[in-house]
């Protein structure tokens, strides 16, 4: 058993319903990983890309048998099934899923580099990572907790504005197996 961690977004559409629809996803079926914790959903400034409208992005946390081009497959899934298409790079989308890490792993393979490459220098990724596992370690970088605190001190601009929405709330099913 291997604990994941996974990275969500959207800033198209109806947000919210996207990303409780894509928890839904990647936790239904055979195969599917155990729900360790799901974190708050932030609203977030656009980082990178075109002008865009603000995400709603929030992490998943997860145990899985598999390995990891298994969930990045789930993930992708998932993104189909909310009609991703990809346009451009960085650009808006209804849904973005990302492996940001899986277990110890390191593996620079283009195709799922691990862990995410730039999940470090994003506080979107980091704030709700921090959130729902509060002793988490990037793996490569040290503790989420250093990685966030180094992110928020460099960015003077603002650039990586986000803030909690407490009017909002993922919603993680127990599976039936307990
Ligand atoms: N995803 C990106 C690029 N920029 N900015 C925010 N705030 N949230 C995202 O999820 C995001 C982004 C590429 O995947
Ligand atoms: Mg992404
Ligand atoms: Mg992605």
């Amino acid at each position: 058993m291997t604990r994941a961690v996974l990275a969500l977004g959207s800033n198209m559409g109806d947000r919210m319903a996207t990303l409780q629809g894509a928890v839904d996803h990647l936790m239904a079926g055979e195969g599917a990983p155990r729900p360790v914790a799901v974190s708050p959903v932030y609203e977030t400034a656009p980082v990178g890309g075109p002008e865009q409208g603000a995400f709603l992005n929030a992490v998943l946390v997860v145990d899985t048998d598999g390995e990891p081009i298994d969930l990045l497959r789930r993930a992708q899934a998932a993104e189909r099934a909310f009609g991703r298409v990809r346009e451009v790079r960085w650009g808006p989308r209804t849904l973005d899923v990302d492996v940001i890490a899986f277990g110890e792993v390191r593996d620079d393979d283009p195709d799922l580099t691990l862990p995410h490459p730039r999940a470090h220098l994003r506080a979107f990724v980091l704030r709700p990572w921090l959130d729902a596992d509060p002793g988490a370690e990037l793996p490569g970088h040290g503790p989420v907790a250093d990685a966030l605190a180094a992110v928020v001190a460099a960015d003077t601009a603002g650039e990586q504005d986000l803030h909690r929405r407490d009017d909002l709330r993922l919603r993680l099913l127990e599976g039936s197996d307990g």
